[in-house]
C-alpha cells in the first residue's frame, strides 16, 4: 500500500504532493514502483496536528481518489470522516482506512456497511492534542489485541461483514518505541484475531528512535526508508496482508525477496518438519 499524503503537514512528506495532478501522478509512480493499491489521505494524524475541515477535506481527496480510480489504480481512503469515506467510495476508492476504527465518527460504520466495502480498524485511543497521550498500557500486547477485539465486535454488530474487516496495530498511536516494537514482534497474536492485518511503520518516529540510539537525535523521517523496509519484510514473513509505506520501491523488493526465501524454505523443509527425515533423526 503506497502512501498519497494529499496534506501540507504530514510529518514525512508533508507538502510534496498537495495538488491533485502531483498527487495522482505520484500515486501512479506508486504503482509502477510495485504497490497494489494507494491510501489517498487529506488530513494529518500526526500528534498535535490540528483537523482539517470537512470541506477542504473533500477538496483535498475526491479529485484524487477519482483521478487514480479513473487510471484503474485500486485506491483507499484515509479518513474519519464518514462523509469523505462515502463521497470517496462513491469517486471509485474500493477501501476504507480509519485510523480511528469508526470511533470518530458515528456514521462511519453504518456508511462503509451500506457499501459492503473493506475497513481498516486501526487501534486507537483518541486523538492526540498534546502530544502523544493515554499510551499507557501494562501489557501492549494483550491490550491492543483485546481493543482491537472489542472493535471487530462493535464494526461486525454494525453491519460489516467479517471478511471485509482488516486490522492494523496503530503503530504510533499512543504508543511509545518499546510498545510499537512489542507489536510487531508479537504480530502473530493479532493475526490470530483471524482478520488481514495492516502494518504502518513507514518512516515512524519509533525507526527514527531505534535508528539514532537513546541519546543522539533521530534522523529525518526521508531517511527512515532502510529500516521501513526491514520492518516490510518482517511484517511479510509474519504474515501481513499488507504494509503502508512511502518509499514503496524498497520494500516491494524487501517483500519480493521475503516470499522468495519463504518458497525455498518449503522446498527445503528442516529434517524435524518431514515425517521421514524425522523419524530417521530419532533413531
Ligand atoms: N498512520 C498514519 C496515517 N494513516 N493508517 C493506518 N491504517 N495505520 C497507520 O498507522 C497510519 C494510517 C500516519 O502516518 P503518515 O502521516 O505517514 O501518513
Amino acid at each position: 500500500m503506497g502512501v498519497v499524503n494529499v496534506t501540507p503537514d504530514s510529518f514525512s512528506d508533508g507538502g510534496r504532493w498537495f495538488d491533485t495532478t502531483t498527487a495522482v501522478k505520484h500515486g501512479l509512480d506508486l504503482v509502477a514502483q510495485g504497490a497494489d493499491l494507494i491510501d489517498v489521505g487529506g488530513e494529518s494524524t500526526r500528534p498535535g496536528a490540528t483537523r482539517v475541515d470537512e470541506a477542504e477535506e473533500l477538496k483535498r481527496v475526491i479529485p484524487v481518489v477519482r483521478g487514480l480510480a479513473a487510471e484503474g489504480v485500486t485506491v483507499s481512503v484515509d479518513t474519519m470522516r464518514a462523509s469523505v469515506a462515502e463521497r470517496s467510495l462513491v469517486a471509485g476508492a474500493a477501501l476504507v482506512n480509519d485510523v480511528s476504527g469508526g470511533l470518530a465518527d458515528p456514521a462511519m460504520i453504518p456508511v462503509v456497511a451500506d457499501a459492503g466495502a473493506p475497513f481498516v480498524v486501526m487501534h486507537w485511543r483518541g486523538f492526540l492534542e498534546g502530544g502523544n497521550v493515554k499510551g499507557s498500557y501494562a501489557d501492549v500486547v494483550t491490550e491492543v489485541t483485546d481493543e482491537l477485539h472489542a472493535r471487530v465486535a462493535a464494526v461486525l454488530e454494525g453491519g460489516i461483514a467479517a471478511d471485509r474487516v482488516i486490522l492494523d496495530p496503530g503503530l504510533g498511536f499512543s504508543k511509545d518505541t518499546g510498545h510499537d516494537l512489542a507489536l510487531i514482534a508479537r504480530l502473530d497474536r493479532l493475526l490470530d484475531l483471524g482478520h488481514p492485518v495492516l502494518v504502518a511503520a513507514s518512516r515512524k518516529r519509533f525507526l527514527g528512535r531505534v535508528l539514532a540510539g537513546p541519546d543522539a537525535p533521530p534522523p529525518p523521517a526521508r531517511e527512515r526508508d532502510a529500516a521501513t523496509a526491514a520492518v516490510s519484510a518482517l511484517a511479510a514473513q509474519a504474515g501481513a496482508w499488507a504494509v503502508r509505506v512511502h518509499d514503496v520501491r524498497a520494500t516491494a523488493d524487501a517483500v519480493r525477496v521475503t516470499r522468495a526465501i519463504e518458497q525455498a524454505r518449503t522446498a527445503h523443509p528442516a529434517p524435524s518438519d518431514s515425517g521421514a527425515h524425522g523419524a530417521e533423526g530419532t533413531r
